[in-house]
């Protein structure tokens, strides 16, 4: 437990520098500034409500800064922590599709969640359905090899949407407990790519009428406020069950899983930390808070 929260206090060593140091550095000067301090909360992407809260609390110097926003962020994150445990109570195998935009993380969470779940001793399918660009399959090969999960591969210009029905008939044939299907990054404004999603969906539904239990959008935290109207999009276009939050080790904008919570409510089931397969933590909502403030 202390390991996990370290590992995320780590990660989030560049978010907590530029977020704490700047306000804390705020309140030494002798009258405190309330618009650089508005600036500095905007700058960390906490969301326009979470900021004002902050603002309408912190009225004067000599006030211990964390004593004030801790509760704030904590009350503001209520109910965002999702729980992967409670995924595994389905009879079905459970589907997960990850969704999301270019080089936002997809195929790296695809395999860290393949091996999160096989480390809880569950059967793991993945399929390919990034169909877009002919590195993708090759990706996720070579993870499969090196983590040893079945994948249904696919190959360039296919449809997407068949390459997830495959991969859904395979897990039932197969048995398999866990389903994650791997997407190709798309712009939340293309409609025509928002509607190759719909379908995807509508496909595998097909195969059974509970598929998928969950579409996860994964956002790179990099992105800071830019992923929220995204994000919406994305729910808008085909109903996100859940988030994955990924770079939070090398990002300065570890706040942006708070504006995305505080505007959309989406629970968050994952933070990736870095590239290697175990680097995914579920999702602690007080070690995050804790972390932020630390
Ligand atoms: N530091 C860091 N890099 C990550 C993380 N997740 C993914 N990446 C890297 O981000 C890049 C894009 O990832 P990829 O999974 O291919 O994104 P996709 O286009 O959404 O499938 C790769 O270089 C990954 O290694 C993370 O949590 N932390
Ligand atoms: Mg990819």
């Amino acid at each position: 437990m202390f390991g996990l929260f370290s590992k995320v206090r780590t990660g989030l060593a560049s978010t907590k520098n530029k977020l704490v140091q700047r306000i804390q550095h705020l309140f030494r000067d002798k009258n405190l500034d309330t618009t650089a301090l508005e600036a500095a909360l905007y700058a960390a992407d906490l969301g326009v409500e979470t900021v004002e809260k902050i603002l309408s609390s912190v009225p004067h110097r000599d006030q211990d800064l964390r004593a004030v926003v801790e509760p704030i962020l904590l009350q503001t994150m209520a109910g965002s922590e999702g729980d992967p445990q409670m995924l595994l109570t389905t009879h079905e195998p459970l589907v997960i599709a990850l969704i999301g935009s270019n080089g936002s993380g997809k195929t790296t969470t695809a395999a860290k969640l393949a091996y999160y779940f096989a480390q809880q001793g569950k059967s793991v399918i993945v399929g390919a359905c990034d169909t877009f660009r002919a590195a993708a399959n090759e990706q996720l090969k070579r993870w499969a090899e090196q983590l040893q999960f079945d994948l249904v591969e696919s190959h360039t210009g296919a449809d997407p949407s068949s390459v997830a029905f495959d991969t859904c008939q395979a897990a039932l044939s197969r048995h398999k407990d866990i389903v994650i299907l791997d997407t190709a990054g798309r712009l939340h404004n293309k409609a025509n790519l928002m509607a190759e999603l719909q379908k995807l969906k509508r496909a595998i539904g097909k195969v059974h009428n509970s598929f998928p239990q969950h579409i996860w959008s994964v956002i790179d935290a990099s992105l800071g406020s830019n992923a929220i109207v995204s994000t919406e999009k994305f729910h808008e276009a085909i109903g996100l069950t859940g988030t994955v939050i990924t770079k939070l080790d090398g990002s300065s904008r570890g706040g942006t899983l708070v504006g995305i919570y505080q505007k959309l409510g989406i629970p968050v089931y994952f933070i990736g930390l870095g590239e290697r397969c175990e680097d995914l933590e579920p999702f602690h909502v007080n070690d995050y808070v804790k972390a932020l403030l630390a």
